[in-house]
């Protein structure tokens, strides 16, 4: 045993053998990572092995720059650095992975500070106990330096066992790279998920690759040139669908109000616990005889969440392949947006309200960007009132009657959007805004909490829509409600399960899929209402809408399809090239395709049916042209080459679009327009409609003030 400990004390106390201790350190924090907080999807013996090794490479080669200094003190600095770096990069990747189920990208680490901002406690809810195990060795690593068990070693390496210890890293990681391609052919050539790229090759190999492609993507922004637009303008009139007239313009003029249900999936509907209905107040609107619901409607969202939802809704493209389009090219591509396309065509003003902080996401350069009129962010809201803000910002109760104020004084017709937050992991709400709903019991806290939230923002929204039809605004506006994306990431359907009546042991990916379906309902006065099961996603709604309010798509550069069109294409691909068709289910994964049975749900054998087949090549051909189209059009800025007939870009420095100053802009365009004005405000005879708004939230204690008063902004805005 002596022996043992003292041939270990020899082997750490050389440089080289320090720098292979580390290297077996950060191996063993990742391989066990691996196994308690990611599941990569490993089917065979050799996928295990390829993920045990894969760690080794790497930290090794980058370890081993600190043999070529000579200088003791220099040499273990910066040994400590690359430890200390590459251990923050793998706990920061374990915590991502919780939220998103997927990696650390080089465009997600340029958009940190941005995200991080806004992100505020939720990535302590993110931690877990066992954590422990990811920053003990640093602690032991200290200890033994304490107690002299380690010294530094005053011997610079010879500079040929330095590079023998880079080689034999590149080595292992050549063997590495051999065996990933034997077992998966193509790996880095073809565009598999990002989880794939790491149980072959590792974290870092993956921010390596990640970098070079977006290294790739600026290039191809700065070589694009116009004639790129040739294919997209092919596709676009190909593939439109010609608006139904049964609906065309049936909007005419009504003022749009969307409402963004915060990770809010299809299954709450109708949906009960412990004998209470989740949402009673969304159940009551899914019915209504004027609400157009659809019932097989899909989020189709990749790493962006939140912001890819708002890019299909407002520019009808995908949101980038990976990271976030909002945080990389929206803030200065040319944009085709809802709000310039409504402003231009038919004369509405546009505002968003949301309850975070302006620049996450780059909300506030973005939305300059598509010709918003107004951004009511967390600052227009009472942030002196006890609890107000949660993690990712105003509690929706709060946001939504503190908005009212805002919303009288918009000229209508107004194109408006409300971006719920409370339903947003971790899902927790003080109990004072529970109204004595009880959480189910499952395995899981947070997927618990999920249906009080889910809740809470159902009564939010009773009150809301109580005010709209106290005062009058329900009348003459079209309102369109969708669930933005998954709250329940596919990592905790286990303990979701047995809630919705499926089998924890046995959740298959067809299962996975379908529960990507989210709300996704058009309300308005005079609409026949009725549960539409048409195949449909986010990438439709832009469409749709414009077609409603009587604005035809033809000549803009959208991907999606009216869903109420008679050409409506009913194949609902998702960002990772899978796809749904009414009927079946199309899964790509490390074992190749799988198509399932919508009706059974099993999985259907090709072999057996070659009509199906060629079926399905022909639909997967046709969602990957989608995709390449719209991605084409947003990395390559395309639509700085094209603008169709009567439509100006939009100049973002176009003091319409500043968001300093809105109060005193709102009141000017009303004193300035005096009798013409058209406001909710104005029609009222001058008088605000606020105190229709009633809501329950406790801040507010009976006392309205904060509903009515915009003093505190005023101040703010007077200091611009
Ligand atoms: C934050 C909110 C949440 O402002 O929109 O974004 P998400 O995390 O869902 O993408
Ligand atoms: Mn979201």
């Amino acid at each position: 045993m002596d022996n043992i400990k003292l041939k270990f004390k020899e082997l750490v106390n050389r440089r080289i053998g320090f720098v292979c201790f580390l290297t077996f350190l950060i191996w063993l924090k990742t391989v066990i990572a691996y196994y308690l907080d990611f599941s990569l999807g490993l089917s065979d013996i050799l996928q295990h092995l390829i993920m045990i090794i894969n760690p080794i490479a790497t930290t090794l080669i980058l370890l081993s720059i600190a043999l070529y200094i000579k200088r003791t003190k220099l040499s273990y600095i910066v040994m400590g650095l690359v430890y200390l770096i590459d251990s923050i990069f793998l706990y920061a990747n374990i915590l991502y992975y919780r939220e998103f189920t997927d990696f650390i990208t080089s465009s997600v680490i340029l958009g940190v500070t941005k995200v991080a901002k806004g992100l505020g406690g939720s990535s302590f809810n993110l931690m877990q106990i066992h954590d422990v195990i990811y920053w003990i060795d640093i602690i032991i690593l200290i200890v033994l330096f304490a107690v002299k068990f380690i010294k530094f070693d005053n011997k610079p390496v010879r500079k040929l066992n330095a590079i023998a210890t880079t080689a034999v890293g590149i080595l292992i990681f050549s063997f590495n790279l051999m065996i990933a391609e034997s077992n998966r052919p193509q790996l880095l050539s073809r565009a598999f998920d990002h989880a794939y790229v790491v149980k072959y090759l590792g974290f870092n190999t993956f921010l390596g690759y990640d970098s070079i492609k977006s290294a790739m993507t600026d290039q191809a922004r700065s070589t694009a040139v116009g004639t790129d637009m040739d294919d997209v303008l092919n596709y676009t009139h190909q593939n439109y669908a010609a608006p139904n007239p049964k609906y065309f313009g049936k909007a005419n003029g009504k003022n749009i109000i969307i409402i963004h249900l915060e990770s809010f999936q299809q299954f709450l509907i109708g949906m009960k616990v412990n004998d209470q209905e989740v949402t009673p107040f969304l159940n009551s609107l899914y019915n209504d005889k004027n609400t157009m619901a659809f019932d097989n409607f899909y989020h189709e969202v990749g790493l962006g969440k939140t912001s890819d939802a708002e890019t299909m809704l407002e520019t009808g493209l995908f949101g980038t392949g990976s990271g976030s389009f909002f945080t990389s090219s929206a803030p200065t591509n040319t944009l085709q947006a809802a709000p310039a396309i409504l402003r231009q065509k038919k004369g509405y003003t546009s505002a968003v309200f949301h309850g975070n902080t302006a620049s996450f996401w780059s909300r506030n350069d973005v939305y300059q960007n598509m010709g918003y009129n107004y951004f009511f962010s967390q600052e227009y809201f009472d942030n002196s009132l006890e609890n107000a803000n949660m993690e990712l910002g105003t509690k929706d109760k709060l946001m939504l009657s503190e908005s009212a104020k805002y919303l009288e004084q918009l000229q209508q017709p107004f194109y408006v959007k409300f971006l719920t937050v409370t339903n947003h992991f971790p899902f927790s709400i003080p109990d004072e805004d529970n109204d004595g709903f009880q959480a189910p019991d499952t395995t899981d806290n947070s997927v618990s909490n999920y249906f009080v939230t889910a809740h809470y923002l159902d009564n939010a929204l009773r009150e809301f829509f109580q005010y709209l039809k106290d005062s009058g605004l329900e009348d003459n506006s079209m309102v369109v409600l969708y669930g933005d994306h998954f709250g329940i990431s596919n990592e905790r359907n286990q303990a979701l399960a047995p809630l919705i009546g499926l089998d924890p042991d046995n959740i298959t990916p067809y299962n996975n899929a379908t529960l990507q379906k989210v709300p996704f309902m058009i309300h308005m006065n005079g609409l026949k209402g009725k549960v539409n099961h048409t195949y449909g996603g986010e990438i439709d709604v832009l469409p749709t809408i414009l077609h409603l309010a009587g604005v035809d798509t033809k000549n803009y550069i959208q991907v999606g399809t009216d869903l109420l069109s008679k050409k409506h294409s009913s194949i609902v691909p998702f960002r990772n090239k899978n796809f749904i068709t009414p009927n079946y289910t199309i899964i790509n994964n490390s074992k190749g395709q799988k198509v399932y049975s919508n009706e059974s749900g099993y999985p259907i054998d090709l072999h057996d049916n070659p009509d199906l087949a060629t079926k399905v090549d022909n639909w997967q051909t046709k969602v990957n042209e989608k995709l390449k189209i719209s991605d084409a059009v947003n990395s390559k800025n395309l639509l700085r080459f094209y603008t169709p007939n009567g439509f100006t870009p939009v100049n973002p420095d176009d003091p319409n679009y500043n968001y300093l100053n809105q109060i005193q802009r709102l009141i000017k365009t009303r004193q300035s327009l005096g009798n013409k004005s058209t406001s909710l405000y104005s029609k009222n005879d001058n008088k605000s409609t606020t105190n229709l708004y009633n809501t329950d939230a406790p801040e507010f204690n009976g006392d309205r003030t904060p509903i009515d008063d915009w003093s505190y902004v005023l101040k703010d805005d007077a200091n611009n």
